[in-house]
């Protein structure tokens, strides 16, 4: 069991000053109740003109657990975030770091719920809206209710997620040691709202151990929100830029690129020498031509596509006539295809068409699949 954790709970504001009172009173009230842990809380006030932070710091005087840190000025709730959870991890020796709302959309009630997952060998405990048990507000407009639930969606295909149910809330709980201590907070891809997924992306992909523990997201009933129009856009670029950087991605793409480099080859070769110059039949000319994208593509896939794994010395020739035979695989999955795609079809040109596509793409799945699998062996 784990237990003495410090834990920090990081509330970002601006001009909240009309919850800020009710809500450290709040905390008072559950944080003792707290077992087997050290709860404290930093608020991250960006120099809201409201006096959220004269407040903080005249209540401070009755809470020994009560820390403030206080921006400049106001540079977005990633920025708030990053500064908070730096501190935390620099001052305040944070073993934990929890991201909450000032407003009660995030029920301080429910954060012994999350903590408790801690006990249970948890990395990152993150507050669904999206599971059973959980929801968004019901009072919130159609529109806000479709722009939550659809971008929570687009947001876990893009970041090929569907283990995780809610990647857009705000409410979580992440491991310091061996996780958020090694993230580098000058590369935070967003200064708003769009932070969250960086940071969750990043959790995920050092492997933490993820739970999901339900909640009820409350509707805002007093304060002004802060929620930036475009926030959907900036979502998007964060997530781009993420898999921009994923290895996982790349080589998939770099897989895609040598596959068309093997096509204009083998089509370059049948123009010149069968086309153009009349050397050899189109029939030896696709063979020759063919054999000799597959080469190519064994080679810059070794070179590149797979480069951290590799193969050199003897196993070449050994994996070299498997990389063939993969193709060949290949050839009979697209004659099988395409012998039903011609019953199907009845002569019809756009039926056949689908079914060609189709095959090619069945291809590059299962080529795909045997290159990792088989040939290069990746990890991952
Ligand atoms: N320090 C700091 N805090 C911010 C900033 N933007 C938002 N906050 C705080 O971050 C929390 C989340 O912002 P909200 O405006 O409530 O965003 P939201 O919950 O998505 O939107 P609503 O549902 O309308 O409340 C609140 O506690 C805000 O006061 C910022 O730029 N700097
Ligand atoms: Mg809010």
């Amino acid at each position: 069991m784990i237990i003495n954790m410090k834990i920090i709970i990081i509330i970002p504001t601006y001009n909240e000053r009309e919850n800020t009172d009710r809500m450290i009173e709040t905390l008072a009230e559950i944080l003792p109740g707290i077992p087997d842990h050290i709860v404290e809380v930093l608020y991250v006030d960006g120099n809201s003109p409201d006096g959220t932070a004269e407040l903080i710091r005249s209540l401070q005087k009755t809470y020994s657990w009560l820390h403030l840190l206080v921006e400049n000025k106001k540079e977005g709730l990633g920025m708030a975030y990053a500064k908070g959870m730096r501190y935390a991890m620099e001052k305040l020796d944070a073993d934990y770091l929890m991201e909450f709302d000032s407003d009660f959309q995030h029920p301080p009630q429910d954060i012994p719920r999350l903590i408790a997952e801690i006990n249970h060998g948890y990395d990152y405990i993150i507050g669904s809206r999206y599971i059973p048990g959980g929801s968004i507000p019901v009072a919130w407009s159609f529109k806000r209710k479709f722009l939550s639930v659809v971008g929570n969606i687009v947001a876990r295909v893009f970041l090929i997620l569907p283990q995780i149910h809610d990647v857009t809330g705000g409410f979580k709980l992440a491991r310091v040691k061996g996780f958020m201590d090694g993230f580098d907070f000058s590369k935070l891809l967003s200064k708003s709202f769009a932070y969250k997924i960086h940071l969750l992306f990043y959790m995920v992909q050092k492997g933490a151990k993820v739970k999901e523990v339900p909640f009820l997201f409350a509707h805002r009933t007093s304060g002004e929100s802060k929620i930036i129009k475009n926030e959907m856009q900036e979502t998007l670029r964060v997530i781009f830029r993420l898999q921009m950087q994923n290895p996982k991605i790349m080589r998939f793409i770099k897989f895609v690129i040598v596959g068309g480099t093997g096509l204009v080859i083998q089509t370059a070769f049948f123009e010149v020498t069968s086309v153009f110059m009349h050397l050899l039949t189109p029939s030896i000319a696709t063979v020759i031509g063919g054999e000799m994208a597959i080469i190519s593509n064994f080679s810059l896939n070794n070179l590149w596509t797979f480069r951290e794994y590799r193969i050199a010395g003897s196993k070449i020739i050994f994996k070299f006539l498997q990389f063939n035979l993969t193709s060949f695989i290949a050839l009979g999955i697209q004659y099988t295809v395409l012998k039903i795609g011609e019953d199907v079809a009845q002569g019809s040109p756009f039926v056949i068409q689908f079914f060609f596509f189709g095959a090619l793409i069945l291809v590059l799945i299962t080529n795909y699949i045997i290159y990792n699998k088989i040939i290069w062996k990746t990890k991952d």
